[in-house]
């Protein structure tokens, strides 16, 4: 099954429909903006676009909240656009893999609707329902079920007048969890992703689908310091119990037949290797590949708003091991970005007017010539950057906004909160797409509902299609890399100078092909010659041939790495 399995040489392109390009005007991405611009993906060359969530929802976590699962939300199209869709990205060879996210609903879905109705509903038992703790009286300050703080920040449960129960919500409080213990639960999803499927779609994102599975004791977490009332519950739903089996249960019940033609692709936070070994081994039928979150947790204190500087050396360290777990058995998936994450050039590279074009084209060198299979997040392919956000009521979204809220009622620096948003916050990534240098970016004709960054005007699609040495075309080659280069999507990979603080270096084999991959994380110029552990014989690549570089050519393959420089070597 290994090598025959397609999306080791696919390219992965993900849509954030709300920011990608609207078509009537009223400021909000939508369908048929997307499918003006398949030609554009086109071009780029990406074999897949994963589409983040597009479904009727009251837009509280921008469509991670669904109320209806197969309807499609009226700011974003209808079903029939999303058919249109389908049929033209197949006609173009682009496959569509649509976000799942079924480890909760929206509050506003009929299920939860009825659920919270009454004790004896139906479907009571398809929420986590949970009356006050022993001894404590319904609605007071740590009468929660359990202590488990919410990611979105505040208790996780939340109590509903209507019963006096509480319900369990990881995310907002308009994100109640389901309850997977209930088979009647999964039964409803799996024949709503079969219906999915049957329409035509090519696969899943599935959404913190690590979380689905509870101990089901619902136990109090480690207190978090500061928090008299909260504690990290974690322990108790990530990579939970039943995890494995539900994952099987679900494949059985819904790719059987079909999964050699899909991509199904697990957001898992907290997964580790071990874990993620035992997701990908084609052998037991679960998913494909998984989001791992370890090396976007590098430059986070204790927690993702206490930042810190990144050493190029975990990043090494961790990628490096993943790349090993995964060598024999399962598959990585690999990205610097997506919805939730600041911008790649502003965070792993440098987004200083000198130097972002080349970082960005060293950042998707880099990745992209790892094991696995690459993940693009809009923009990223032109080197859009951070948005320079001023003020509190620049930030619009769920996490930013409660973070922001509780943080400076319990007392925290509000411009030391506000720094902290800055270079953290989701909404980073959420500003329009780039078209052009125009008023709105040629995003929107309307009012944008997220604010266009003002680098547009130099930052744009157009400038980049124009441009043969723009970050856009060296993404265009290096995704053509792995369609042209079997080395790419097959060779085993070795890393090499694991410890040196400014070069990533490793190496690709493949049936006789080696491929050497050099790219300086700095501003200065690095020789390559005295580099401890590099184990390179450097004159045995003296002839290697250029396969890609970020700054034209060098001197010769092992000259002094420029600022920034990044090269693969084939011999
Ligand atoms: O995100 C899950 C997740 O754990 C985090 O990356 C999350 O975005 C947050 O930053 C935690 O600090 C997924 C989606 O990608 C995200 O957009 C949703 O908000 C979330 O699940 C809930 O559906
Ligand atoms: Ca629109």
């Amino acid at each position: 099954m290994t090598e025959a399995q397609w999306f080791r040489e696919a390219v992965v392109y993900q849509i954030y429909p709300r920011s990608f390009q609207d078509s009537n005007g009223d400021g909000i991405g939508d369908v048929p903006g997307i499918i003006a611009r398949l030609d554009y993906l086109k071009t780029l060359g990406v074999d897949v676009v994963w589409l983040s969530p597009i479904y009727t929802s009251p837009q509280d976590d921008n469509g991670y909240d669904i109320a209806d699962y197969e309807d499609i939300d009226p700011t974003f199209g209808t079903l029939a656009d999303v058919d249109e869709l389908i049929a033209q990205a197949h006609e173009r060879g682009i496959r569509i893999v649509m976000d799942l996210v079924v480890n909760h609903t929206s509050d506003e879905h009929p299920w939860f609707v009825e659920s919270r109705s009454s004790k004896d509903n139906p479907k009571r038992d398809w929420y986590w329902w949970r009356p006050a703790r022993e001894g404590h009286e319904t609605g007071a300050p740590g009468a929660e079920p359990t202590n488990w703080e919410s990611f979105f920040s505040g208790p996780a449960w939340e109590l509903d007048e209507a019963t006096g129960e509480y319900y369990l919500h990881l995310f907002s409080r308009k994100q109640p969890d389901l309850n997977w213990e209930n088979p009647e639960v999964r039964e409803a999803v799996y024949a709503m992703m079969r219906w999915w499927l049957d329409r035509g779609i090519d696969g899943f994102r599935m959404d913190v689908i690590n979380m689905i599975s509870k101990v089901t004791a619902l136990r109090d977490g480690q207190p978090i310091p500061g928090n008299p009332h909260l504690g990290d519950g974690t322990p108790h739903f990530l990579n939970g119990p039943r995890i494995h089996e539900y994952l099987h249960e679900m494949h059985a019940a819904v790719f059987e037949g079909r999964a050699e033609k899909l991509l199904t692709v697990g957001e898992m936070p907290g997964v580790t290797v071990e874990d993620a070994v035992l997701y990908t081994d084609p052998e037991r039928r679960e998913v494909d590949m998984v989001f791992q979150f370890e090396h976007v947790g590098l430059d986070h204190g204790d927690h993702k708003w206490d930042r810190r500087t990144l050493d190029l050396r975990d990043l090494k360290r961790s990628l490096g091991r993943w790349q090993d777990a995964l060598a024999d058995v399962g598959w990585n998936s690999l990205y610097w970005n997506n919805h939730d994450q600041p911008r790649a050039v502003s965070r792993f590279g440098s987004d200083a007017p000198e130097h972002r074009v080349a970082s960005a084209k060293l950042l998707g060198t880099v990745l992209h010539l790892h094991r696995g299979t690459p993940y693009v997040y809009q923009g990223e392919e032109l080197g859009m950057t951070n948005v320079p956000f001023a003020a509190h009521d620049d930030f619009l979204d769920i996490e930013s906004v409660n973070y922001y809220r509780m943080a400076v009622a319990s007392g925290s620096d509000a411009e030391e909160v506000l720094s902290a948003l800055r270079l953290g916050s989701r909404d980073n990534a959420r500003s329009p797409m780039q078209w052009d240098a125009s008023d709105n970016a040629g995003f929107t004709t309307g009012s944008p509902w997220s604010r266009v960054n003002p680098n547009h005007t130099e930052i744009n699609a157009e400038a980049a299609l124009a441009d043969e040495d723009s970050v856009f075309h060296h993404y265009r080659r290096v995704i053509e890399l792995r369609h042209t280069e079997p080395a790419v999507a097959h060779g085993d990979f070795h890393m090499l100078a694991a410890d040196h603080p400014r070069l990533y270096a490793f190496t690709r084999a493949h049936e006789g092909t080696e491929l050497l991959v050099l790219a300086n994380f700095s501003g200065d110029e690095l020789p390559l010659d005295d580099v401890d552990g590099l184990d390179l014989d450097l004159d045995g690549w003296k002839g290697a041939t250029l396969l890609l570089g970020n700054l034209g050519d060098p001197a010769a393959p092992t000259a002094p790495l420029r600022p920034w420089e990044a090269r693969v070597l084939r011999r």
